[in-house]
């Protein structure tokens, strides 16, 4: 029988990997469907909103990564206990993602210039505003970024870290010991540790 639900996107980490994590953490077996960009172009039209990642689940089409992480982080009890662990799991993932969108300022830029200038800036500013408040954060919530136990922020956050740190060439979590332990005890998880060993290697 073919899996049950496919997930469509680039050859790439980048917005996918979050929703992969899960998939492999709840041991949902997928298709790991990966375009190329003419095969997209072609597709593009037919996609809800003429974007990936989209997943197709249960008859349904599923799409916006970060509410398909909150659908399948449900699913297998990674929402947070409380309504205020829900709360701050969905902060932690919005501000993840208002750093990782500087990435994408660096790596969409044209302008050889100014894409080091980013580059640099995203280096030396950017990554240490973000990643001190993550690591005192997961300081004092007991090694997890919500309520002492795993939730779905950590896999998003040790998913969403792969392209970042393909982008930059460098380990972003050198500096942040606690981050690093957190990353390590999620990459080792049962499901997610398969899915890294197995996963095709790419560049973002
Ligand atoms: N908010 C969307 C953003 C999706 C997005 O930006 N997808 C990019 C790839 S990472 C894409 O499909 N780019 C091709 C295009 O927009 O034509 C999500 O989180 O799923």
């Amino acid at each position: 029988m073919p899996p049950k639900c496919k997930l469509i996107y680039f050859h790439a980490m980048g917005l996918a990997e979050p929703i992969r994590y899960l998939l492999a953490y709840g041991k949902v077996e997928f298709e790991d469907c990966r375009v190329d960009y003419e095969h997209f172009l072609k597709i593009k039209p037919t996609m809800p909103v003429g974007q990936l990642p989209v997943v197709e689940f249960e008859g349904k089409t599923l799409f916006q990564s970060i509410a398909i992480s909150r659908f399948f982080a449900k699913k297998f009890n990674l929402l947070g206990k409380t309504d205020e662990h829900q709360l701050s799991c969905d902060i932690v993932v919005d501000t993840i993602t208002d750093y990782r969108l500087h990435f994408k300022d660096v790596h969409f830029c044209d302008d050889p210039v100014l894409k080091s200038q980013k580059r640099e800036r995203l280096i030396i500013e950017t990554t240490p505003f973000y990643l001190s408040r993550f690591e005192t954060l997961v300081n004092t919530n007991g090694g997890f970024f919500v309520g002492a136990q795993l939730t779905w922020s950590d896999l998003y956050f040790a998913a969403i870290l792969c392209f970042m740190e393909s982008l930059l060439q460098r380990n972003l979590l050198d500096g942040y010991p606690t981050l690093e332990s957190l990353r390590t005890k999620v990459n080792n998880l049962d499901g997610v540790k398969e899915w890294i060993a197995s996963r095709p290697k790419t560049d973002l």
